[in-house]
């Protein structure tokens, strides 16, 4: 199939970069999004959001002339769906006593019927949003079938995940492998042919409901795997074990790889996707379930060894080290370390949080510092949750002039004890109480 339009509805961290991709591969694209604010932005020559290489991109895209945007959509030879599929927060499901979380389809609902008025013979839809299995037949085709149109043989549709990690966006787009579900040969086809417009990787065809469960299988597998690490970090406290080493020594073995413990699986996608299982099958995930409640529970752990570390936290003064859910990224979605800076907080704490990819973050209750240097001024000890590069590589003296804090407690194993200690640190890590005398 040929296109030469493509709509692209929602702007995000996945909408953004894919209908710029397109745009300097030749295509006309509209970007679309509700968010008239968004828009604005983009129209000025700004973007909203942080990912690296993508203000350039995006500038590419509007310079090449063929990308434009608007509140609502128009006729095209495509839609792509690219809006937000979060978990609601105000009601729960239940099953045999355990409660679990639903997910949010009124972004992918009115997106879809968005595009019903613009829906012509002949057009391809696809849907990329990470959703609930059966999603694209059972909720996104009979909303585009009030078109009068009959998905399959008027128009063709797709579910193609996005599986890009954040902070590799732009690379990962083009060189990962894509899945294209079609609701037939004829759809997926279709889907294929767009995505053959920019991606290198290998395209497989499949049905739209397989697509969709593997992108939860995949995010779900990551979910179980970290709740695994975080479980082991509990069990090397316990029997005064370092974790790290523990996972190091493990990994050798050929045929394992265990991932790293934290303070909790945070950010729109490992820490909501595999609700999607659990709300759509509650009776046939208890595993998954689980793991979702071991990796929510992580940031009391955190809480437990800032105790170790300061005794009550009433009144200490905590300068923390990012809010992010992960490194080197602006994204505080769903981020473990905002757990932690609240539940430090109902203890009594006062804490200072120095996130650089986003200072001016409005997170309830938690107070941000304008710099590294305003979070650590008045400290009594200095939390590390997250793994920005910036804080990998902080010097303990340079950062003993800059404070009187003389406890610093890292969660994500970033620093070097030894050097902590030898500053006059007292050091302390999450998943390690082995004791000085056998640590090497
Ligand atoms: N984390 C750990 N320990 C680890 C790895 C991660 O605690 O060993 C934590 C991170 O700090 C973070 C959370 O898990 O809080 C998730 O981070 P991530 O890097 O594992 O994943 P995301 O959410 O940024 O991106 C994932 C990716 N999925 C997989 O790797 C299977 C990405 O490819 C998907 O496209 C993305 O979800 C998505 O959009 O679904």
């Amino acid at each position: 199939m040929n296109f030469q339009k493509i709509c692209v509805i929602g702007l995000g961290y996945i909408g953004l970069p894919t209908a710029s991709t397109f745009a300097t591969h030749g295509l006309e694209v509209l970007g679309v999004d509700i968010n008239a604010s968004v828009i604005e932005t983009l129209r000025s020559g700004e973007i909203h959001i942080h990912e690296p290489g993508l203000r350039g991109l995006v500038a590419q895209a509007m310079h090449s002339g063929n990308f434009a945007f608007s509140t609502v959509p128009e006729e095209a030879d495509v839609f792509l769906i690219t809006v937000p599929t979060p978990f609601q927060t105000d009601v729960h499901g239940e099953y045999d006593g355990r409660k679990y979380r639903l997910a949010d389809m009124h972004a992918v609902i009115s997106a879809t019927e968005a595009i019903v008025p613009y829906l012509l013979k002949g057009n391809l839809v696809v849907l990329e949003s990470t959703s609930p299995p059966r999603t694209t037949v059972d909720l996104v085709l009979p909303i585009l079938e009030k078109s009068g149109l009959k998905a399959g043989a008027d128009f063709h549709l797709c579910y193609s995940p996005e599986r890009v990690l954040p902070g590799q966006i732009l690379r990962e787009l083009v060189q990962n492998a894509r899945i294209v579900g079609g609701i037939t040969r004829e759809s997926a086809r279709a889907g294929h042919d767009l995505y053959r417009i920019f991606v290198k990787g290998e395209i497989i065809e499949t049905d739209a409901t397989t697509a969709e469960m593997v992108k939860l299988m995949e995010n779900t597998t990551r979910d179980v795997n970290i709740a695994i690490a975080n479980e082991f970090s509990r069990l090397a406290e316990r029997f005064g074990v370092d974790v790290w080493e523990a996972i190091r020594l493990a990994n050798l073995h050929p045929r394992i790889n265990i991932l790293s413990p934290g303070p909790g699986a945070g950010g729109h996608c490992i820490s909501v996707d595999p609700w999607f299982f659990v709300e759509a099958a509650p009776e046939l995930t208890q595993l998954i379930y689980q793991a979702r409640l071991v990796n929510d529970a992580q940031p009391k752990f955190v809480v437990a060894k800032v105790r170790q570390a300061l005794g009550s936290l009433k009144d200490k003064k905590i300068a923390a080290l990012g809010l992010a859910y992960k490194p080197d990224v602006d994204d505080l979605r769903e981020s473990p370390a905002i757990e932690v800076v609240h539940l430090l907080q109902e203890e009594g704490a006062q804490v200072y949080v120095w996130e650089p990819f986003k200072p001016d973050a409005q997170t309830e209750g938690a107070n941000m510092a304008p710099s590294l240097e305003a979070a650590l001024a008045e400290a009594d000890a200095i939390l590390l949750l997250v793994r920005h590069t910036e804080f990998v590589n902080l010097i303990p003296h340079e950062i003993a002039l800059k404070t009187k804090a003389r406890v610093a407690i890292d969660t994500v194993n970033a620093w070097n004890s030894n050097e902590w200690q030898k500053t006059g640190f007292q050091y302390y890590r999450l998943g390690d109480n082995k004791s000085p005398i056998t640590h090497l």
